[in-house]
């Protein structure tokens, strides 16, 4: 296989693009796609103050890497979440991304749940409610709660997530099947700012993850190697893994899927594009000031009290 614009040696072949590209061409079209996505979606412009979800996995310090590239100010925000004590699965993503920022000169906000709310993801978990079996959903919560509080309290005009293609689709394939109208209407790729909340973007969203993975790699970016051990086994991985076996047979099946939902949520043929019901009610949580449901607590701040 040879790349399409120079003829050298392929190192990848996006087949639902029809195009093969050297290592060299793949790290210029990734970063330009990547922009002509900003522009089209009309997501944020050089003089955002722009704060990136950084995990220390290969989507978010790819991203991360892109946007410094492109010469976009952006900050990176590290929630440690306190997973996997024994084999020190938060510090050792901790590690990763203070060691990219440090390379790159750029500042890493950090935020440790156990030291600034008392209690790890897993502790919370495993007091709460939830159960045991949903330190993913503590964990979810948390993290949008930590984020989208970082973003406001420090001024920033976005806050950017990692997202790629097969996450988004399996997102859609997985609410598809439930009919979950009100989760299908927030599948989006940019969701503006609402009271008590911040502007959201996704601006990798139309990549497949083996090409945000292919230019972590191929740019030699150091980042941590193994998946959260409560993502093993997830609904979000077996979907996944059934839309892979679509892609192979129908090339493009991803993206069609993805791009035609984006279409219709233009279209207006699901409700009104919508944050958290928390928008809706106008309530701001008496502990953190962020909006709620009901009551005076929020999702977040109620956890503690459980
Ligand atoms: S970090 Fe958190 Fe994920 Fe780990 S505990 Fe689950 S939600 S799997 S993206
Ligand atoms: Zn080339
Ligand atoms: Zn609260």
């Amino acid at each position: 296989m040879r790349c399409r614009k120079c003829g050298e040696k392929a190192v990848i072949n996006m087949r639902q693009h029809r195009l093969a590209l050297c290592k060299e061409h793949f790290l210029e079209w990734l970063p330009e796609q990547t922009e002509r996505f900003i522009r089209k979606y009309d997501m944020f412009s050089h003089t955002d103050r722009l704060l990136v979800a950084v995990s220390g996995g290969k989507d978010s310090l790819a991203l991360w890497d892109v946007l410094w590239k492109l010469d976009y100010q952006a900050d990176g925000l590290y929630v440690h979440l306190g997973i996997d004590q024994e084999t020190g699965y938060s510090d050792r993503s901790e590690d990763y991304a203070r060691k990219f920022a440090l390379e790159r000169n750029l500042k890493l906000l950090v935020v440790n749940v156990q030291e600034q709310f008392g209690e790890s993801i897993p502790q919370i978990a495993a007091r709460s409610r939830r159960g045991q079996g949903k330190v993913c959903s503590v964990c979810g919560l948390a993290k949008r709660h930590i984020f989208n509080q970082t973003a406001q309290a420090q001024g920033y005009s976005a806050l950017l997530t990692a997202h790629n293609l097969d996450d988004e689709a399996a997102f859609l394939l997985s609410n598809t099947l439930d009919w979950s109208l009100p989760r299908l209407a927030r599948g989006f790729a940019v969701l503006p700012a609402a009271p008590g909340f911040a502007r959201k973007v996704k601006p990798f969203c139309r990549f497949y993850e083996r090409e945000t993975a292919a230019y972590a790699i191929l740019r030699e970016i150091a980042y941590v190697p193994d998946e959260c051990p409560y993502a093993i086994g997830s609904k979000q991985l077996f979907f996944k893994e059934d839309l892979n076996r679509w892609e192979d047979e129908m090339p493009g099946t991803k993206l069609r899927f993805y791009l035609n939902y984006l279409a219709a949520l233009d279209e207006g043929v699901f409700p009104e594009r919508q944050e958290e019901d928390e928008v809706l009610s106008g309530k701001l949580c008496s502990r953190c000031g962020q909006p709620t449901t009901a009551g005076e607590l929020c999702a977040f701040c109620r956890m503690f009290e459980e």
